[in-house]
C-alpha cells in the first residue's frame, strides 16, 4: 500500500466515524397489554438515549397512548392511541404514563444523555409510585437503572 493510499483510508474511516456519530438514531417502544415486565406495559421500559434521538412508539396493542409526567425542562409531550415518534433534544430524565392504565403503572422511563434531573425524577416517581394500585414497584425498578 502506497503512503497516500494509507492516508487517504485514514481520512475515509474518520469522516465515516463522525457522520455515524452525529446522526440521531431511532428507538422503538412497543406499547402493549402484556410484556415481560407484566400486564399493561411498555417494552422496553426503560431506554437510554442520546440527545436528538427518535423514540417511536409502537400501538403494538391498541388502546394504550403515552403522556408525558416529567420532563427535564417542564415542556410536554403526548402521543395519541396510534403511536407516534418523539423527539428528545433536551438532556435528563423523561418519566411517562399511558393515560387509560395510569393506576396499573403503565409508565415508562426515556433518559437522555445525563440524567441532569434525576432528583426531582426521583421525587416524582415516589409519588406517582404511591397512586399504583398494581405492578408496583415497576417504576421503582425502571428508575433505578437511572446512573
Ligand atoms: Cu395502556
Amino acid at each position: 500500500m502506497t503512503r497516500n493510499l494509507f492516508l487517504k483510508l485514514c481520512v475515509g474511516t474518520a469522516l465515516l466515524t463522525t457522520a455515524s456519530m452525529v446522526h440521531a438514531a431511532e428507538h422503538e417502544v412497543k406499547m402493549l397489554n402484556a410484556g415481560t415486565d407484566g400486564i399493561m406495559v411498555f417494552e422496553p421500559g426503560y431506554l437510554k438515549i442520546a440527545p436528538g434521538d427518535t423514540v417511536n412508539f409502537v400501538a403494538t396493542d391498541t388502546g394504550h397512548n403515552a403522556v408525558s409526567e416529567v420532563t427535564p425542562d417542564g415542556s410536554k409531550w403526548e402521543v395519541g392511541f396510534d403511536g407516534g415518534k418523539v423527539k428528545f433534544e433536551q438532556e435528563g430524565v423523561n418519566i411517562y404514563y399511558c393515560l387509560p392504565h395510569k393506576s396499573m403503572a403503565m409508565v415508562g422511563v426515556i433518559q437522555v444523555g445525563q440524567a441532569v434531573n434525576k432528583d426531582d425524577a426521583m421525587k416524582q416517581a415516589d409519588t406517582l409510585e404511591a397512586g399504583f394500585a398494581m405492578n408496583q414497584g415497576r417504576l421503582k425498578q425502571y428508575m433505578a437503572q437511572v446512573k
